[in-house]
């Protein structure tokens, strides 16, 4: 979004190359996608399909980390687009079943990600990967509520698209 780095933009470039190049896991499934999407079952990803997504970067504290740290990663509205969903409501659920409901709003007019990369580098299981939504939190803070800590899901392993209801 608006912390979008130079390196990104040739991470994107690369990557629009790439794109499309592995529709099914190759390696370890770390993500499974299911509810209001295209498919008639659940979509699995693994890392180097969900590196395939626009890729963005947030700068923050947290409390969850002990100093300043950059998140990278991908966007639900780009996930959803992949996917043909509309949906606007995600249920994402952890490893250890922890679950959380997140409007997709969150990653336009919040600015969330799906941190898979921690100042480059991998988020493993121990450090809250492979998966974990991040706030700009420094940037506003508003975001530094209980509603907004609640949403901050780590060790990521399913989403569910919820269907729009009347
Ligand atoms: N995977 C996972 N993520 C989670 C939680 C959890 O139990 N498991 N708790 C959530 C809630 S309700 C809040 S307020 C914060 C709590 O973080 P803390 O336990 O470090 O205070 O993380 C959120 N993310
Ligand atoms: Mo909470």
């Amino acid at each position: 979004m608006r912390l979008l780095f130079p390196s990104v933009f040739l991470c994107l470039i690369f990557m629009s190359i790439a794109t499309h190049a592995s529709e099914m896991p190759n390696n370890k499934t770390i993500l499974t996608v299911s509810g209001a999407i295209s498919a008639e079952r659940q979509v699995k990803f693994d890392m180097t399909m969900l590196q395939t997504l626009p890729q963005y970067s947030i700068t923050t504290h947290n409390p969850w980390a002990k100093g300043l740290h950059t998140y990278q990663g991908f966007s639900a509205i780009d996930l959803l687009k992949r996917l043909g969903s509309q949906s606007t409501l995600l249920q994402v659920t952890a490893l250890n079943d922890y679950m959380t409901e997140i409007p997709v709003s969150d990653f336009a007019e919040n600015g969330a990600i799906f941190a898979t990369h921690q100042d480059g580098k991998p988020m493993s299981v121990r450090n809250l990967g492979p998966i974990m939504v991040i706030y700009p939190f420094d940037e506003r803070k508003e975001l530094k509520s209980e509603l907004f800590y609640g949403r901050s899901i780590w060790q990521i392993r399913h989403i569910k698209a919820m269907a729009i209801t009347e």
